[in-house]
């Protein structure tokens, strides 16, 4: 069985996302980001970051002890790896996704998060650093409809690369993006939202998802002005 640590946001939507497609038996803990979980010494013994998604899988394939994972891209990895899907195994159409994988986590992920943040939930309008991180995120935009002209999905078949880059195209309209700028990623866009397994992943997350409207100041203090080590100790 594995624990996934969970909360409805682009980076956890990742896991639902693979875990939907695969059916890998699993069981959901809910990290309640708002409410301060990621910070509880329990959690950030598997999650030293303070953030989610994290999972311990009690069932390695080595068959060893339990095995804790932090970080989406390596839990990703890993997940292929153990099920032998959405992962090529020969050594160019592994690199291809890993690369695309690490491109994700390193760039579209990170600049996504700093526009959103700065456009929806800063308590103030900071220009430079809107105007800074949407340029950013309209230029990796349009490398990933670059990289898409042409082919149905990022990196070969539909993989894990698609997985993680697509709950960071979700919310576009608050990262001050139009999808009609960028044709082949709107194609692609459309094609990945209408897959079952992530209808499937995507059900219900308007309840989970943490929007402006539903972020009280308790919650905004906990997600925005806590310095990590201070609340963990
Ligand atoms: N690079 C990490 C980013 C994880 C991340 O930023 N998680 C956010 C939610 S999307 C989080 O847990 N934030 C809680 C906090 O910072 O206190 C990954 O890909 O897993």
């Amino acid at each position: 069985m594995i624990d996934l640590y969970y909360c409805g946001t682009p980076n956890g939507l990742k896991m639902a996302v693979f875990f939907a497609e695969t059916g890998l038996p699993h069981r959901v803990i809910p990290v309640r980001l708002g409410k301060g979980d990621q910070f509880k010494p329990d959690f950030l013994k598997i999650s030293p970051n303070n953030k989610i998604p994290a999972m311990i899988d009690h069932d390695p394939v080595d068959g060893g002890e339990p095995l804790a994972l932090f970080e989406s891209g390596a839990m990703l990895l890993y997940l292929a790896d153990k099920t032998g899907q959405f992962l090529p195994r020969d050594l160019r159409g592994r690199n291809e996704v890993i690369k695309w994988l690490f491109w994700q986590v390193g760039g579209l992920g990170p600049m996504a998060g700093q526009i959103g943040h700065f456009n929806v939930y800063a308590p103030e309008k900071v220009p430079y650093a809107i105007e800074r991180y949407a340029r950013e995120t309209h230029r990796l935009y349009e490398v990933l409809n670059t990289q898409l002209a042409g082919r149905d999905f990022i990196a070969g078949d539909y993989s894990i690369a698609d997985m993680a880059c697509y709950p960071w195209i979700v919310p576009h309209g608050g990262h001050g993006q139009s999808l009609d700028d960028h044709p082949h990623l709107k194609r692609w866009f459309e094609t990945i939202a209408a897959r079952p397994a992530v209808i499937k992943a995507y059900d219900g997350i308007e309840d989970s998802y943490i929007s402006q409207r539903r972020m009280s100041d308790e919650e905004r203090r906990i997600l925005f002005g806590a310095p990590a080590a201070k609340t963990a100790s």
